[in-house]
């Protein structure tokens, strides 16, 4: 066997607990360890012997071996509760499942923020083990272990709401592109914070807050001052963008947001049909009736309204029957990497089919490569967004990033040949 990494491997002294119910499997698995130089390689038939194991040592492994299909304990339950545990290990799932399920133990760990390393079919290839054991000595673990929760100072409302009020908060823009031609359609509004002594702080880490303190109201209304001032400047420059706006649900409950909303986009000149409230669903509906109102109105006045994040929570098949919608927004887990999951293709088809039907507007987010962006093209999908076309960006920044937009033009384009599925 030729294997170069397994003398540098060697050198560093590893220890690995391999976690498998087959005896067959488990012997090849520590068999393969040894040989790629592993120097210590303990074994467990099930997630209970594992945890009993971890117990008893006084020094944990620097690896686990994960199978996932195990009697009694099997391996999800068991990293779950190495988590409970505190017991953050790094783990390589080795498993002979379906791939959507390997895909699926992967998401989970990341959303978790568990260390995971990987995934590996079985039966184990000499090779992608000592890929996988280069990748955990290169520490390509120790970015998931810490990016967990960052411990810095806890932000408080107070913090908020003087942010709001020093003016703190500004906004980025992210552009949304027909899919046919690649032309831009308008940019989405993103709330941005940066804080005096803690830089940058993400819309992940204060919007919840700001719908759990009563502070979103001012801080959307702050958003979307400053972006319809930004669209009225465009405008008078004869560039006609459309612009969307991130509204949250909390803030459907109060009959005057109507009032309140259409005032501003009069005073800056800017057309009710130029705007599309995306409804986050960060938080659900407290009042679905009045919510309803809010909506209806709004859609009479001329918005466009787009449910956001569709695929994720409170977007049910229910609400968007109900609900005055003219845009479904997909989810980016249903987007990122479509191309190779045939999962995710399945789920965006019956996405995409189902927003023909019911004649909304469909948007996917998150595109990050071309062949996702070809493959949403062949779908039929209408507008695209994500990193492949632009990155959100300070509004100084878009008329360059037009100007070099428009000449991916050609690059961006449905190919000829190519009839949309739907
Ligand atoms: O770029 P990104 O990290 O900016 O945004 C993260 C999330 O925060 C997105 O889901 C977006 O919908 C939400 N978000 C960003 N800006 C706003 C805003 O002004 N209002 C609301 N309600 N949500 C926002
Ligand atoms: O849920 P909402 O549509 O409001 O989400 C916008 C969020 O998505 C922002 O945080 C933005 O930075 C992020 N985002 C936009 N495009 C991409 C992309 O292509 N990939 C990833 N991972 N995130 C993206
Ligand atoms: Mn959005």
């Amino acid at each position: 066997m030729n294997l170069p990494s397994s003398a540098a491997a060697a050198q560093r002294h590893t220890s690995v607990l391999v976690v498998d119910d087959s005896p067959v499997q488990r012997a090849h698995a520590v068999q393969l360890c040894r040989t790629l130089g592993v120097d210590l390689v303990y074994e467990a038939s099930d997630g209970h012997e594992a945890l009993a194991l971890l117990e008893l040592l006084v020094l944990p492994p620097d690896l686990l071996l994960v199978d996932l299909h195990m009697p009694t304990m099997d391996g999800v339950e068991f990293i779950t509760q190495l988590h409970q545990r505190d017991q953050h290990i790094p783990f390589l799932v080795a498993s002979s499942q379906q791939a959507g399920l390997i895909h699926a133990v992967e998401e989970m760990s990341r959303d978790l923020k568990l260390p995971i390393l990987g995934s590996l079919a079985k039966p184990l290839v000499p090779e992608q083990l000592a890929q996988a054991l280069e990748r955990f000595h290169a520490g390509a673990h120790l970015q998931s272990a810490h990016s967990g929760p960052r411990t810095l100072p806890p932000i408080t409302a107070r913090d908020l709401c003087a942010a709001i009020d020093a003016r703190q908060l500004h906004v980025h823009y992210q552009p949304k592109v027909d899919m046919r031609t690649g032309i831009v359609r308008g940019m989405e509004v993103l709330a941005r914070w940066t804080h005096p002594v803690l830089g940058r702080i993400g819309p992940d880490q204060f919007i919840a807050l700001a719908e759990k303190e009563h502070l979103i109201h001012d801080l959307t209304l702050d958003v979307m001052r400053q972006a319809l001032q930004q669209v009225g400047q465009w405008n008078a420059h004869g560039l006609r963008l459309g612009l969307a706006i991130n509204l949250s649900p909390r803030l459907l409950g109060d009959a005057n947001i109507v009032q309140e909303i259409t005032a501003l986009t009069s005073q800056h000149q800017v057309a009710p049909e130029q705007v599309v409230l995306e409804i986050t669903e960060s938080a659900g509906v407290e009042h679905l009736g009045a919510a309803i109102g809010v909506l209806a109105r709004l859609r009479l006045k001329g918005f466009g309204l787009s449910i956001d994040d569709y695929g994720t929570g409170f977007s049910s098949m229910q609400q968007l029957a109900r609900l005055p919608f003219s845009e479904l927004k997909i989810d980016r887990s249903f987007v990122h990497g479509a191309h190779e999951r045939r999962n995710l293709c399945i789920i965006l088809q019956s996405a995409l089919d189902m927003a023909q039907r019911l004649d909304l507007v469909s948007v996917a987010e998150g595109i990050e490569t071309m062949d996702d962006w070809r493959l949403l093209q062949q779908y039929g999908c209408a507008v695209g967004q994500g990193y492949l076309i632009g990155r959100p960006m300070p509004g100084e920044e878009v008329l360059p990033w037009l100007r070099q937009h428009q000449a991916r033009l050609p690059e961006l384009r449905r190919p000829a040949g190519m009839a949309p599925a739907l």
